[in-house]
């Protein structure tokens, strides 16, 4: 059932209050003897940034009907996970940037050492947070169990590593469009897959509902990669927080580069068709799922 008048303004700028909120009381204060890299921490986490993946693990979980108490740990975890691949990824040995999320990044704040340490430290609190006993009471330990493999699995080199290393290694090259395919499934579609699929499962769906849940996930996560791909080329550098064109600077393989951008943009809108037709079977609890969905395409930043 699609009631098309879902106010997704209001819910995305709810959720992210709710998260920002929870990060802030979960990421360490910065005291003690190490406290800038708990500093560098808190300064990449709370640079901006969409929230997408936490929101899309309390999206899943709404699609199920979950106690959204049950899903704010793992949806933290998600963005400090996020946050680490984006500080190492801005860093001199790989892409080098200057800016992010519309700020200086990580390293050029605090060096490249507690760089490297802050996202370090992110990747491992977010498995503490997935967790941590009193954070994690009244989840069953076997769904909390899968939803760790589950992460594990997407932000490794099965996933998201697995995607950047292919990506950094054919940086340059003509590539088949099965290469391209395994980028940006790995390096992007990996992590949202895995958010949506962690809210179903830590919601407590039934087996089918977490296929199809992950399904989508992996679907509009592949749109959401096509379409940052194409927001570097037509996108408003303002907006987006850090120059535009840097792909092609980079010589990287994108969608764009390797179909055209208008292959591309018609690719986008049947990911998103297809993504959505997934959620056929749930009724109006999987309407922010659709929502985001749509504005996954239709995205400036
Ligand atoms: C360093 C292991 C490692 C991985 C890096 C995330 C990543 C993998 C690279 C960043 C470069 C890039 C364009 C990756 C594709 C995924 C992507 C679009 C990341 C940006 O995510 P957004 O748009 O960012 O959700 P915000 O700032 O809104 O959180």
């Amino acid at each position: 059932m699609n009631t098309g008048d879902f106010d997704l303004k209001s819910y995305l700028s709810a959720k992210r209050a709710l998260i920002d909120r929870a990060l802030d009381r979960w990421l360490p204060a910065a005291t003690g003897f190490s406290a800038p890299v708990k500093e560098a921490m808190r300064y990449s986490v709370g640079a901006g940034g969409k929230r997408i993946r936490p929101i899309l693990i309390l999206a899943g979980g709404q699609a199920v009907r979950a106690n959204e108490h049950h899903l704010l740990p793992a949806a933290c975890a998600m963005e400090c996970l996020h946050t680490y691949s984006l500080i190492h990824d801005d860093l001199p040995a790989m892409d080098n940037d200057d800016l992010r999320r519309g700020k200086p990044t990580c390293h050029r704040i605090f060096g490249e050492a507690l760089a490297i340490l802050a996202g370090d430290a992110l990747l491992t609190l977010a498995f503490e947070l997935m967790t941590r006993p009193e954070l994690t009471s009244g989840i069953h330990p076997e769904r909390i169990n899968r939803a760790v493999f589950v992460l594990a699995k997407a932000a490794g080199e099965n996933g998201m590593v697995g995607g950047q290393a292919a990506d950094i290694l054919n940086e340059g090259k003509t590539v088949e469009p099965q290469v391209l395919n395994y980028i940006h499934y790995h390096k992007t579609a990996a992590l949202l897959g895995a958010s949506v699929e962690i809210g179903a499962i830590l919601g407590g769906g039934h087996e089918e509902d977490i296929i199809r849940l992950r399904r989508y996930g992996q679907t509009l996560g592949l749109a959401f990669q096509i379409k940052d791909d194409i927001l570097d080329i037509e996108g408003d550098q303002e907006i987006i927080g850090k120059p535009i064109g840097s792909d092609e600077r980079q010589k990287k393989v994108t969608y764009p580069s390797v179909f055209g951008i208008e292959t591309a943009k018609a690719k986008a809108l049947e990911l998103l068709r297809e993504a959505i037709s997934l959620l056929d079977p749930f009724d109006h609890e999987a309407e922010p799922l659709r929502a985001i969905a749509r504005y996954v395409i239709d995205r400036k930043r």
